[in-house]
């Protein structure tokens, strides 16, 4: 190991060409790590993970699972890396997964449930993505010998592409024990669940506590610049590991990212808030713009879905006029497009982006 000294100086690239002067909105998934997290990233003690060497990653497992009032924890590259090892782990090749719509392990991993677990998505729309057991129920199949078998009901809070809408708990707990009760696993793609947790002002140990396994990222409102969490039983993390190795996920002075991760985990959560109200704010000007339409009740956290039908114009126009005035945000339907604040946008930069905004809809 070569640490650098506490005196040499850890460059922060701020002046990246191309994306000083963007206020970029398409995701949380842009920021880049902050001047202490690069540091530590520097001096990380590290070691091999794949023999379960790495102390950094360790210290990091065991945080998460401290933090989320579980036995085990599991470092992996990517959030789809994630929900896989997970799908993969509850399920047998054939089996039926339970899911939203518009979920991302559905809509946005390449059907890995379907190209890597074998298995079935099967699929319910609900408007603000918030499912609940009378919409579940009916999709489970029969224990018949000769039907494919329902096997796992995933859920995603926030969720993305309702626009960050947060599970109530009484609901998601109901929706455990239910599935419980008929033979059921139900795992959380919690990319977001810190930000569910400061919405619901509850901690996401106490949000997530019946839940079988849970996917969590560091590199969205957390800060980090990569990796994602897997939360669970002992046992579950166990067989994670295998299918983390599996699919090409065991990786060895891992450490370095560790390091990024467990500030992320230790220090993000509490200025999360500022997101939420960055998002709200933004959400509000947006709604008084003509021709946009936005619904307020599904701004809980720090996505802003908006419908710009009414302006005569598509969302890929509408993007892309943006770009030119350096406001990024990505169209997520022909008429919807999708906001996002995070740590590396202001709310001084949020009221440049409205006044870019009202400028292009005046032109
Ligand atoms: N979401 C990304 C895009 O892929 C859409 C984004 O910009 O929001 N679960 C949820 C709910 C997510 O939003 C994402 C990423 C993931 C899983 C996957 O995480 P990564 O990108 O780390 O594989």
């Amino acid at each position: 190991m070569n640490p650098v000294s506490a005196t040499q100086t850890i460059s922060e690239p701020e002046k990246q060409p191309g994306s000083t002067l963007a206020i970029d909105l398409r995701s949380d998934t842009v920021t880049r790590p902050s001047p202490e997290m690069r540091r530590a990233m520097a001096e990380a003690p590290v070691g091999d993970d794949v023999y379960g060497e790495d102390p950094t990653i360790n210290k990091l497992q065991a945080r998460a699972a401290e933090i989320f009032g579980r036995e085990a924890a599991i470092f992996v590259p990517t959030g789809s890396m994630g929900n896989i090892v997970a799908v993969k782990t509850w399920t047998h090749h054939g089996d039926e997964v339970i899911i939203e719509e518009r979920g991302h392990i559905h809509q946005y991993e390449m059907d890995s449930i379907t190209a890597i677990a074998g298995c079935m998505p099967r699929t319910t729309y609900v408007e603000d993505g918030i499912l609940t057991w009378d919409r579940i129920e009916p999709l489970i199949r029969p224990k018949v010998y000769y039907r494919a078998q329902t096997a796992l009901v995933s859920l995603e809070s926030s969720h993305n592409m309702a626009g960050g809408t947060v599970y109530p708990p009484e609901v998601s707990d109901e929706i455990c024990d239910r599935a419980h009760d008929a033979g059921l696993r139900v795992h959380l793609d919690g990319a977001r669940i810190f930000n569910a947790a400061v919405y619901l002002g509850r901690s996401v140990a106490e949000i997530t506590r019946k839940f079988d396994s849970i996917m969590f990222c560091l590199s969205k409102g957390l800060g980090a610049p990569v990796g994602s969490m897997l939360v669970g039983s002992r046992e579950f993390i166990e067989k994670a590991r295998v299918y983390r190795k599996l699919f090409g996920g065991g990786m060895r002075q891992v450490g370095v990212l560790g390091a990024a991760g467990l500030i992320a985990l230790e220090k993000s959560p509490a200025r999360l808030h500022e997101d939420h109200a960055n998002a709200r704010c933004l959400a509000e000007a947006l709604a008084q713009l003509p021709g946009i339409k936005v619904d307020l009740r599904k701004v809980q956290t720090n996505i802003v879905i908006f419908d710009v039908s009414g302006t005569g114009r598509t969302a890929a126009e509408i993007s892309a006029a943006l770009a030119k005035r350096n406001v990024l945000a990505n169209p997520t339907g022909k008429y919807d497009i999708r906001m996002l604040t995070h740590c590396d946008v202001d709310r001084a930069a949020i009221d440049r982006a409205l006044v870019e905004f009202r400028a292009l809809l005046a032109a």
